[in-house]
């Protein structure tokens, strides 16, 4: 790709356009990723983001909260790999051009981040970087954190989001969507569950995007690696990280599948995923939250099935969309998904009670 980039940008960070080749690996949604690719150091680049104002209204808290765990982490756990965004020549971990937000990350060799998982093995090691991550946090105060979206992962919030924009919808889109919202109805008793289990969750601090693609696993290995994308790192359940696990690492096909038979739970990937994740976390959680694992897979799915739908209804403005009504489909693709956690709940619960 030509170098998009303003002048400034590189001269801040010190870089000269002419030593890298530019591509974009494009599966994230929100920010814009570039990865910059050293032309004679081989494995040697770094990756580039332009942070999304419209979606981060006040990046800062994005840069306090990593700045925050970042020292924690230097501090505590010396040697640990925590992608944190790179210093500019003026110190500055972020770097403000023409009121636009970039930051410089490293970029890690030898590793692939993927969007469906082939082998258990693949969602053990995952599931076990994020749970590493928890772990080496829980000891962190959480005063100084602040949300970067206010109540993202709030499932009473995003409940209201969509019935405003039922309420708001043109009646043609209700109609097309009529089936997904009926499913919205089923569900809905997860958020009555939610409120009643909600005053016995500890806060702590949590990723908020544990999807599959946010996860580095060595290409060769499948050992993993390190976690990125940690503009959600801030004060939550556990449930929101070990839910969205289970929504990227069970299903051999993943949010964008338009064949909802497809969407069917593979079990050793499930087991997998509990395995990796209670490797690191199961000094960590309370008896409490440890009964409410395969609830964390419910509470999640449902909730960015209702995110899919609300912006279907909305006309699409947040996720973007390579067809009319895909939205629409993610959210039928995640229902199923979430129909799937039901009707297989007995198998799945034998399966880590042994
Ligand atoms: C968005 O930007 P990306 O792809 O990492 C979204 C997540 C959703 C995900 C669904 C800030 O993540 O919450 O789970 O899409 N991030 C934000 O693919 O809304
Ligand atoms: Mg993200």
């Amino acid at each position: 790709m030509v170098n998009p980039f303003p002048s400034v940008l590189w001269a801040l960070y010190g870089l000269d356009p002419e030593d890298f080749q530019i591509h974009q690996p494009g599966s994230g949604n929100i920010n814009q990723t570039f990865v910059l690719q050293h032309i004679t150091k081989t494995n040697g680049g770094f990756v580039l983001q332009q942070i999304n104002q419209q979606v981060f209204k006040q990046p800062e808290i994005i840069v306090s909260n990593i700045r925050l765990a970042k020292e924690y982490l230097q501090k505590n756990h010396p040697g640990y790999l925590f992608i944190a965004p790179l210093p500019n020549l003026n110190e500055e971990d972020f770097t403000l051009v023409e009121d636009e937000y970039w930051r410089l990350l490293p970029f890690v060799p030898h590793t692939k981040a993927f969007e469906v998982l082939t082998e258990p093995v693949q969602a053990y090691e995952a599931a076990k970087q994020f749970g590493k991550l928890s772990r080496l946090l829980a000891g962190i105060p959480l005063e100084k954190f602040k949300a970067s979206i206010p109540r993202f992962h709030d499932l009473e919030w995003r409940k209201q989001q969509f019935d405003e924009a039922w309420g708001q919808a043109p009646a043609v889109l209700r109609e097309q969507a009529k089936e997904a919202i009926e499913m919205a109805k089923t569900y809905a008793h997860i958020l009555q569950q939610f409120k009643v289990i909600e005053p016995t969750l500890p806060l702590r601090i949590m990723h908020h995007d544990t999807k599959i693609s946010n996860v580095l696993l060595d290409e060769q290995t499948f050992k993993g690696v390190c976690v990125i994308d940690l503009d959600t790192l801030m004060p939550g359940y556990f449930i929101s990280d070990l839910g969205d696990m289970m929504r990227t690492y069970l299903c051999a096909v993943d949010e964008n599948e338009p064949d909802f038979k497809k969407v069917r739970i593979r079990e050793d990937f499930f087991k997998a995923t509990l395995e990796g994740y209670l490797s690191e976390m199961a000094d960590v959680l309370t008896e409490q939250e440890k009964e409410l694992l395969l609830f964390s897979g419910k509470y999640i799915v449902y909730m960015q099935a209702l995110r899919f739908l609300t912006d279907f209804l909305q006309g699409s403005m947040y996720y973007p969309t390579q067809y009319a009504h895909q939205n629409l489909d993610r959210a039928l693709n995640q229902f199923r998904l979430v129909e799937e956690l039901f009707q297989k709940e007995k198998k799945l619960e034998a399966l880590f009670q042994k």
